[in-house]
């Protein structure tokens, strides 16, 4: 068993593996579970000063990752026979969700280039077939977190990795509901109590008050989430 395997192309490859070289997905990295290659892009520069941006066609403000640049990087890490996924990390991509995190553990590794500046140049994403993906609604300096947020969501599903007793959380994100929420020792913090209910040993009881709690929080904060819920609950 070869693992999977992650190629991340960036221009700050020493901020790799950062947070994934802790925790759960550190140890599957060590155990070789996956194993993570970077790649520094400014080696596939083209002058002597070694630019990989240049400014944006038809002005502004801002520099763009030149195509031809990071198509030589992309050359050289994923050949065309290369079936993993290449993905672009840029707030303009498609939204990243748990069910594309799903697919992508479930196959052979991904390779991953990190934005930097105003962008990356079009033609480089079309002729080699990247695909641009964001994780939320907000800016961040590049795409290197990014990237990480996207590894450490595909490594916790990896066999192996964690206990099965997770997989039902990340089930219910894919088209459920928020969790519920959850309490522990001690049974009484700055004068506020546990709910009664979870204390009270009928499991009925306490099925019945995390389910509508869950109802409640997700309807409250992700009314997005909840019409999606409950249209399919319909169906
Ligand atoms: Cl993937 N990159 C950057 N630079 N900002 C983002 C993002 C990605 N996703 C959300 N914001």
């Amino acid at each position: 068993m070869t693992g999977f395997v992650a190629d991340v192309l960036t221009l700050y490859p020493e901020m790799f593996p950062g947070s994934l070289g802790h925790s759960l997905a550190g140890r599957a990295l060590a155990e070789g579970v996956w194993s993570l290659r970077t790649t520094q892009i400014r080696d596939f520069a083209l002058d002597k000063h070694r630019h990989v941006d240049d400014t944006p066609a038809g002005g502004g403000p801002g520099m763009v990752m030149r195509a031809d640049v990071l198509a030589r990087a992309v050359d050289a890490v994923c050949p065309a026979d290369d079936l993993r996924p290449r993905l672009v990390m840029t707030p303009r991509g498609r939204p990243l969700s748990q069910a594309r995190v799903r697919d992508l553990a479930a196959g052979p590794g991904v390779v991953i280039l990190c934005g930097r500046f105003e962008g990356v140049d079009e033609r480089v994403i079309s002729r080699r077939g990247l695909e641009e993906v964001s994780i939320g609604d907000y800016v961040l300096s590049g795409g290197e977190v990014a990237a990480t947020v996207v590894l450490d969501a595909i490594v916790r599903l990896l066999p192996g990795v964690m206990g099965n007793d997770q997989s039902g959380l990340t089930e219910s994100f894919e088209t459920g509901l928020l969790e519920h929420a959850q309490y522990t020792k001690p049974p009484v913090f700055e004068g506020e109590d546990i709910p009664p209910v979870l204390l009270s040993g009928d499991h009925a009881k306490v099925d019945a008050w995390r389910k509508r709690n869950a109802e409640e929080t997700t309807a409250s904060r992700r009314p997005d989430l909840w019409l999606a819920h409950q249209a399919a609950k319909k169906t």
